[in-house]
């Protein structure tokens, strides 16, 4: 059975989910997007990436056609149209059908789709053994010329890191800003431990301010692990005691070896040990309900 797609306050089987091919979202990358998981009959977090996708949508002064709340609606419908319990859910705004030419002014009508597909996520096997990544050339967006902070459709720059990634063997690229500072991988947030204190790059490095980032070190203060936001360089990773990754598919990746040195004892740390199971906890116990409410 095919997957039921929101089209534009309609649902429609996947083969009928279409766009314009005069539609800015795929002629510019003219849009905004969430990604978002259910685990167990719940939405994790649901209200701050709703939150994060209308700010996005604000900052690139894209009208959303739903309010936040028949948004919300929206998304547990199209779960329960698709039956869906574990799921993946991809939330796309684009400016909609407009000319060949730039201007968004031309796009009257904004184009909303959500998409609730099963989660394909990274082999068991990385969170057992950790993760093997390499820094890239590719840097990440200079926030004066496009903020990361806008989760926007435009992800050349991260599929750029990606492309170096995939060159040198290993899932995942960390990408550092103009001045040299580590910033944040593809599609992840990154996260080091040095003497017990958890370090992550603050959000004015330029980065997306993920919601796994935000629980993970609000978890963190809960378990009285000293957390700072705080800039540090290649060497200051590499010299780390453990290293993570977070992200809403990812959730909390160890990572063991980032350009060929070894993070660590090369096992997974005790920090990130504790963090992956406090964090795994809460996923599977909190959450908006998708079937009763
Ligand atoms: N940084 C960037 C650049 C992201 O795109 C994150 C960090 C993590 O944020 P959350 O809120 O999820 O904790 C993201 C989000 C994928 C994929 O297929 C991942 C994202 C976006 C699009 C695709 O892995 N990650």
């Amino acid at each position: 059975m095919g997957l039921w797609i929101y089209l534009n306050g309609r649902y429609v089987p996947e083969e009928e989910a279409r766009i314009s091919v005069f539609d800015h979202g795929f002629l510019y990358g003219d849009g905004v997007f969430e990604g978002i998981r259910a685990y167990r009959g719940r939405v994790f977090k649901l209200e701050e990436h709703l939150q994060r996708l209308y700010a996005s949508a604000k900052a690139i002064a894209l009208k959303i056609p739903l309010s936040k709340e028949e948004m919300k609606e929206k998304v547990l419908e199209t779960l329960r149209k698709n039956r869906l319990k574990d799921a993946y859910i991809r939330l796309v705004v684009s400016r909609g059908k407009g000319d060949l030419g730039l201007d968004p002014l031309k796009c009257p009508h904004p184009e909303v789709i959500i998409i609730a597909h099963r989660i394909s996520i990274y082999p068991e096997e990385l969170y057992q053994k950790g993760m093997e990544v390499v820094i890239v050339s590719t840097r990440r967006n200079i926030p004066s010329a496009l903020d990361p902070s806008i989760k926007s459709l435009n992800y050349l720059n991260n599929i750029l890191a990606k492309i170096e990634a995939n060159s040198k063997g290993v899932p995942e690229a960390i990408m550092l800003n103009n001045d040299g500072y580590v910033a944040e991988c593809t599609g992840d947030n990154i996260f080091i431990v040095k003497d017990g204190t958890l370090i992550t790059p603050p959000v004015w490095v330029g980065i997306l301010r993920g919601i796994t980032r935000d629980v993970v070190i609000h978890l963190a203060q809960e378990e009285k692990i000293p957390v700072r936001e705080e800039v540090f360089t290649p060497a200051e990773l590499y010299a780390s005691d453990e290293c993570f990754l977070t992200g809403t598919a990812a959730e909390i990746v160890p990572v063991t070896r980032v350009d060929g040195r070894v993070i660590g004892k090369g096992e997974i740390g005790e920090v990130t040990k504790k963090l992956m199971g406090k964090f795994r906890q809460l996923a599977h116990s909190e959450g908006t309900p998708i079937y009763e409410s």
